[in-house]
């Protein structure tokens, strides 16, 4: 049964967020995707919101640009947590759809997450970190997932250390 539930305003988000998708999927977290729009397919959006919690969804990630009001008026619909990812828009970079998500008034919170790819990778992660509360597996494969950069960013030292940096910045740029 999905434990999380990811609504995305259009269809065009769905490239935009694939780390999230990669995420769960490497964490095993079974997930459903719904594209609704808070203002192209309102009730669909409110009513899918509304029986989240009943379909036995812990977490909800919502995935919206520019006048990005899906979080919220999911959020509206539940008290699940609800994970808001911007995207990147043509107008200001994103910055749009950041704000709109951010700047949610009082009463009704969503968690905001960065612009680009980021944004989606994070919200899986922290989607993890909260189902990680009553799934203590998820909580060592977090530290594992972790211990794993750590040791990817000690290798880059190593080869780092072993070429120069001279030639490795070729190497980069090549
Ligand atoms: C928002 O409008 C969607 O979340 C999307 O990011 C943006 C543009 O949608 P399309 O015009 O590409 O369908 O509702």
């Amino acid at each position: 049964m999905p434990e999380v539930g990811i609504i995305l305003g259009s269809e065009s988000d769905l490239p935009k967020v694939k780390e999230c998708f990669e995420i769960f999927e490497l964490f095993n977290v079974d997930f459903e995707i719904i594209i609704s729009s808070a203002h192209r397919s309102p009730e669909a959006t409110m009513g899918w919101a509304a029986a989240a919690s009943d379909r036995g969804i812990k977490v909800i990630i919502a995935v919206a640009g520019g006048a990005a009001h899906l979080p919220g008026v999911v959020a509206s619909r539940t008290t699940l947590p609800v994970i808001g990812v911007p995207i990147e828009t043509k107008i200001s970079g994103g910055l749009d759809s950041l704000l709109s998500i951010a700047q949610m008034p009082s009463g009704i919170p969503v968690a905001a997450m960065a612009v680009g790819k980021a944004g989606g990778a994070n919200a899986a992660l922290f989607a993890v970190s909260i189902l990680s509360l009553a799934n203590p597996a998820y909580a060592e494969k977090l530290v594992e997932y972790r211990k794993e950069m750590a040791d990817s960013i000690r290798r880059t030292n190593e080869r780092l250390s072993r070429a120069g940096h001279k030639k490795y910045i070729r190497k980069l740029e090549a």
